[in-house]
């Protein structure tokens, strides 16, 4: 069997998504989530001009091999860029293997380990008032677990909240925004929005909060230990992961549940934090994080330290992405829960998905490989237009130094 010829689609239902579609020779092809946000037509460029030419020819079911040979064999390992190719090639190569051998992906990494993927969504408002009936909104609807974001008094937009009523989008289109933002607010009023979460909505949902990388390690640990009596699943990026060793001021300190990675691409990223036992919760996905073949090592070195999944799922990773996450996560042992925001109506035009949520979980059917197909001709009706991530400033106008 062998690779005829691969193809980079990129399209913006909505917003911007990158799918690498690779053929064979046997007429089965495999799909790949390549999106990274706001930087795209790199991706794009890196599989077109340079992954794709030592693709044709190989044997689509050596991912074992392919992936040494994308990772280890290229000089400059790492990087967002690059691992985001990686990991399509990797992903599209799992989805050939699944429908030559007529079986779902996560029947080839271990078969079932549960039923169905627990959840969480994405709740937020412009006040603790509006945060909390949009939870009790979200928990009426099915959701057993929110990720509560909430405006800041005297900090005009605070990431991670939406505008007026449109669909949460963090990149706006053209060159990137400059926003600004002020640590100590946020600092001084995040705790009284969980206190007042608890007492309207009680101790059964699992509440979950986002910081984004906006502290420093002594802040990160005074939120976290301010936030103990609210008994969060988790609290995510509470500083940038670059220096791993931060985080250990962090779990010093408080025993809020952390978790990290949605920006990590490697286990390498990791082995402090693994090792030291620093967090409960792994972030990286699977289209960013080497794909299934570098994330099945990841997640067999986290089950000794007792660290379990969360894996990214914001709108900005396409359906193919949260379909092989869904696989994975029935598959392996230590899965803790899955992010999940839908994707807007145009994006189902694009892609047919085999995932459905219902009470509080997802469920996905036995398609072969991954299950996500992509419709081309629907894709060419949404060209690609350029949209990136927010650059954050204090409020005297100083580049953040996270
Ligand atoms: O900011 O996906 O946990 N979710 C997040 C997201 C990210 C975007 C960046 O592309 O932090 O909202
Ligand atoms: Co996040």
């Amino acid at each position: 069997m062998k690779i005829t010829s691969a193809k980079v689609i990129v399209c913006s239902p909505g917003r911007n998504f990158v799918t690498l579609k690779i053929l064979t020779d046997e007429g089965v092809y495999g799909l790949g989530d390549a999106t990274l946000n706001g930087m795209e037509k790199a991706v794009a460029s890196y599989l077109e001009n340079y992954c794709i030419p030592s693709l044709i020819g190989r044997d689509p079911r050596n991912t074992e091999d392919i992936w040494h040979y994308f990772y280890r064999g290229v000089y400059w390992r790492r990087g967002a860029v690059s691992m985001t190719a990686v990991s399509a090639i990797d992903m599209a190569l799992w989805d050939i293997k699944g429908k030559i051998l007529g079986t779902p992906l996560y029947n080839l990494i271990g078969g079932k380990s549960r039923e169905k993927v627990l959840v969480y969504c994405h709740v937020n408002g412009k006040e603790t008032g509006e945060v909390t009936e949009n939870a009790a909104k979200a928990i009426e609807n099915g959701f057993r677990a929110v990720r509560v974001q909430c405006g800041v008094p005297g900090v005009g937009h605070a990431y991670g909240v939406q505008k007026g009523s449109r669909a949460y989008e963090p990149a706006h289109r053209g060159i990137p925004r400059e926003e600004y933002f002020d640590t100590s607010k946020y600092l001084n009023f995040i705790p009284s929005v969980f206190e007042k979460a608890r007492q309207v909505l009680g101790s059964d949902v699992h509440l979950l909060h986002d910081v984004h990388h906006r502290c420093t390690p002594v802040e990160a640990a005074r939120l976290a230990q301010e936030l103990e009596p609210f008994h969060l699943f988790w609290l995510e990026d509470p500083v940038a992961g670059e220096l791993q060793e931060g985080l250990r001021m962090i779990r010093k300190i408080s025993t809020t549940p952390i978790a990290i990675g949605e920006v990590f691409n490697t286990i390498y990223d990791y082995t402090t934090l693994f090792s030291e036992q620093l967090i409960d919760y792994v972030r990286m996905p699977i289209c960013h994080g080497g794909g299934i073949t570098h994330l099945l090592k990841v997640f067999a070195m986290a089950s000794v330290y007792h660290i379990n999944s969360g894996f990214h799922g914001a709108t900005d990773l396409s359906p193919v992405n949260l379909a092989a996450s869904i696989h994975f996560n029935m598959a392996i042992n230590n899965f803790g829960i899955q992010e999940y925001m839908p994707h807007q109506e145009e994006v189902n035009e694009v892609f047919t998905i085999n995932y459905v949520f219902k009470d509080g979980f997802l469920n996905i059917d036995d398609t072969p490989g991954t299950g996500v197909d992509i419709d081309e001709k629907a894709a060419a009706k949404y060209p690609y237009e350029m949209a990136r991530l927010p650059v954050n400033r204090k409020m005297d106008g100083t580049m953040f130094n996270w």
